[in-house]
C-alpha cells in the first residue's frame, strides 16, 4: 500500500472573473485521482507581484492527500491548467487565466528544471503564506526555508485582503 502525502496547492487567477477561475480550479483539483481534498482556505484578494500594469489577483491554498508522485501532481495541474483556458505568453510574470503551484509536497524537496519543491517564491510572497497558514498545521516547518510562523513574521500581511 502507497501512503497518501499532504501536498499544499497554491491557486491564482487575475483574468476572466478570476474568483470563478480559483473555485472551478479548485474543484478541478479535489477531483484528481488518487487524491482527497483535506483543506480549502479562504479567498485573498491582492495586487499584482512584479508588473503592475495588469488587474489584481485572487489567491488560495488547497491541501491535498494524494499518492500521486510530485512529477504527476505537476502533469496533472498543468492539464487543469490548460483545459481553465490558460496560454502561456512569453511575459515573464504576465497575467494569467490560472495557475496552480505545487508548494509543498510532504517534506520532500525537488529541484529540477521542471520542478522545485518547496516553491521557489514561497517565502516572500503573502499571498502564499497567509492563505496556507489558515489550513496548515501551525507548527508547519517548509523544508530548507524555516517555521511558516518565522515567515510570516518576515512578510507583512500588507495589501492582502481576505474575501
Ligand atoms: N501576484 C499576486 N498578487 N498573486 C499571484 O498569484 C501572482 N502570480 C504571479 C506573479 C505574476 C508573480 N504575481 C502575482 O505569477
Amino acid at each position: 500500500m502507497t501512503t497518501a502525502t499532504v501536498a499544499y496547492i497554491g491557486l491564482g487567477s487575475n483574468l476572466d472573473d478570476p474568483k470563478e477561475q480559483v473555485l472551478r480550479a479548485s474543484r478541478a483539483v479535489a477531483n484528481l485521482p488518487e487524491s482527497r481534498e483535506i483543506a480549502f482556505s479562504g479567498l485573498y484578494r491582492s495586487d499584482p507581484m512584479g508588473p503592475q500594469d495588469q488587474p489584481s489577483y485572487i489567491n488560495a491554498v488547497m491541501a491535498l492527500d494524494t499518492t500521486l508522485s510530485p512529477f504527476e501532481l505537476l502533469a496533472s495541474l498543468q492539464t487543469i491548467e490548460r483545459d481553465h483556458g490558460r496560454v502561456r505568453k512569453g511575459v515573464r510574470w504576465g497575467p494569467r487565466t490560472l495557475d496552480l503551484d505545487i508548494l509543498l509536497y510532504g517534506r520532500a524537496c525537488v529541484r529540477t528544471e521542471s520542478l522545485i519543491i518547496p516553491h521557489a517564491g514561497l517565502a516572500q510572497r503573502p499571498f502564499v503564506l497567509y492563505p496556507l497558514a489558515e489550513i496548515a498545521p501551525p507548527d508547519l516547518t517548509i523544508p530548507g526555508k524555516g517555521s511558516l510562523k518565522m515567515l510570516l513574521n518576515a512578510c507583512p500581511q500588507e495589501g492582502l485582503e481576505r474575501l
